[in-house]
């Protein structure tokens, strides 16, 4: 018999450079907001908002620190040299696209910052955690060192917890982590399924318009070192990819018995759901498809009906989906979302979340949070001083008042007050979520 566990968010905390760079082909929402001006002090207490959400609805909440930005040491890496704001003004001049790429608050989607096993499903009987090495795109491979060291602070007792670093940064093993996974069960302590989702293999030659993030190698590797029990691998379908959908949380999503996804989503749809079905132990999957004839792959990406969060809460018997408001913006995609809670399937209920800012950049509720399955004496380990409270939630939302412009153009990137602004901010949230001395790189120098 294994323990109680409850799935708890760990959500992202959006970065005072948030800003709209173009930097992620094949991502539409990134490639058309390119150049606009952003407001980080509205995306930061959006996500703030959100994070209260859900904990207002009782389920655990975390928070993930932003990433030091700019990335200073990335550029001096590149040969520009002096003092830092030499190395920013140099860079700029010299290579903006690499300037750009070191400025992304990226780090804010956390459910491309690991693939997470559950202590029921993995063979040491610990929660594993691997950090998505996302080579696809410059700016993202800035992330799993720092995103190790904030897990490590998040999750700091190794008995407990096992941090593995990133896979090997190279194109064969590209990983996007949590993004591309999901988890079926009959209870969340109970063993589940762990359906990863890939989009191409290490050789294959790829011919597609836009990249194919996630090969079928890294899952395999995830799960082999994490000793995950009930893997399902499935391919994503060439032309989910081809049309936008990056990773494939964008077209599916799953809690508990419940698999929600777009009719392209998969390669092979009926291969997938009998996979599942086979490696499910304990209960009898329910998959709720919604077909291109109800709601094109179009509408889907631009209105992230499946880009939500599918979360069983306490006392409630069926799942409710907390999606963002452009799905009900979306005359088709609302109605889809409504015939859901009008029938007697397994969602319930529908919420909507304002998360307008991140969206932008195609980041919907599911990625700006990291799901973790934890047991009640899991929970206890963690950093309290991370956990989200109605105190810290006050004391966040003062703290992005404070120290956040309300407005950024990519331009605005190059300002070296930015730079100054943005380390006065994350010393400060150094102390409020008690990370540790130097847990950033501009503390240690
Ligand atoms: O990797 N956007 C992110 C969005 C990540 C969404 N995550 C999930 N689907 N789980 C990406 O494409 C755009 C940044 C810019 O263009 O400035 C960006 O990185």
């Amino acid at each position: 018999m294994k323990a109680h566990a409850v799935e708890a968010n760990a959500d992202g905390l959006i970065g005072p450079t948030h800003s709209y760079a173009g930097l992620s082909p094949g991502n539409l929402a990134s490639s058309l907001n390119k150049g606009e001006a952003s407001n980080p002090r509205a995306a930061v207490l959006q996500g703030l908002d959100k994070m209260k959400r859900l904990a207002d609805l009782g389920l655990p909440q975390y928070v993930l620190p932003p990433h030091e930005r700019p990335d200073i040491a990335f550029l001096r890496s590149l040969g520009f040299t002096g003092i830092d704001a030499r190395v920013l003004e140099q860079a700029w001049k010299d290579a903006p696209s690499f300037a750009a790429a070191a400025c992304s608050a990226s780090p804010m989607w956390a459910a491309n910052a690991a693939t997470v096993t559950p202590s029921a499903d993995s063979a040491d009987g610990r929660v594993h955690f691997t950090p998505a090495n996302l080579v696809t795109n410059l700016h993202r491979s800035l992330e799993h060192r720092q995103t190790q060291a904030a897990l490590n602070a998040l999750f700091p007792d190794p008995t407990r917890f096992a941090i593995h670093d990133a896979l090997p940064p190279v194109a064969h093993l590209a990983d996007e982590g949590a993004a591309n996974h999901v988890r079926l069960c009959a209870e969340h302590g109970q063993p589940g399924v762990n359906l990863l989702v890939w989009g191409r293999e290490a050789y294959e030659p790829w011919s597609g318009p836009y990249p194919a993030r996630q090969t079928r190698e890294a899952s395999e590797a995830i799960a082999r070192r994490h000793g995950a029990s009930g893997a399902v691998l499935a391919r994503q379908s060439r032309a989910a990819i081809a049309g936008g959908t990056f990773h494939n949380d964008v077209v599916c999503v799953g809690a508990l018995d419940t698999l929600f996804h777009h009719d392209l989503a998969f390669e092979d749809t009926a291969g997938t759901h009998a996979a599942i079905r086979a490696a499910a132990t304990g209960f009898d999957p329910i998959f709720v498809e919604v077909s291109s004839a109800d709601l094109s792959l179009a509408d889907a990406i631009s209105s992230y009906l499946f880009n939500s969060m599918l979360v069983s809460l306490p006392g409630e018997d069926r799942l409710t989906l907390i999606c963002p408001t452009e799905t009900r913006d979306n005359a088709r995609s609302h109605a889809v979302a409504q015939g859901l809670t009008a029938s007697n399937g397994p969602i319930g209920r529908v919420e909507y979340v304002d998360v307008r800012q991140s969206m932008r950049n195609g980041g919907g509720p599911a990625c700006l949070r990291l799901r973790v399955v934890l047991t009640e004496a899991e929970q206890a380990a963690t950093n309290p001083s991370m956990r989200l409270t109605d105190t810290l939630h006050a004391r966040l939302s003062q703290w992005g008042n404070t120290h956040y412009r309300d407005t950024l153009t990519p331009a605005d990137l190059a300002d070296p007050a930015l730079l100054d602004e943005s380390r006065r901010a994350l010393d400060e949230l150094t102390g409020i979520l008690s990370l540790g001395s130097g847990f950033y790189p501009f503390q240690r120098t």
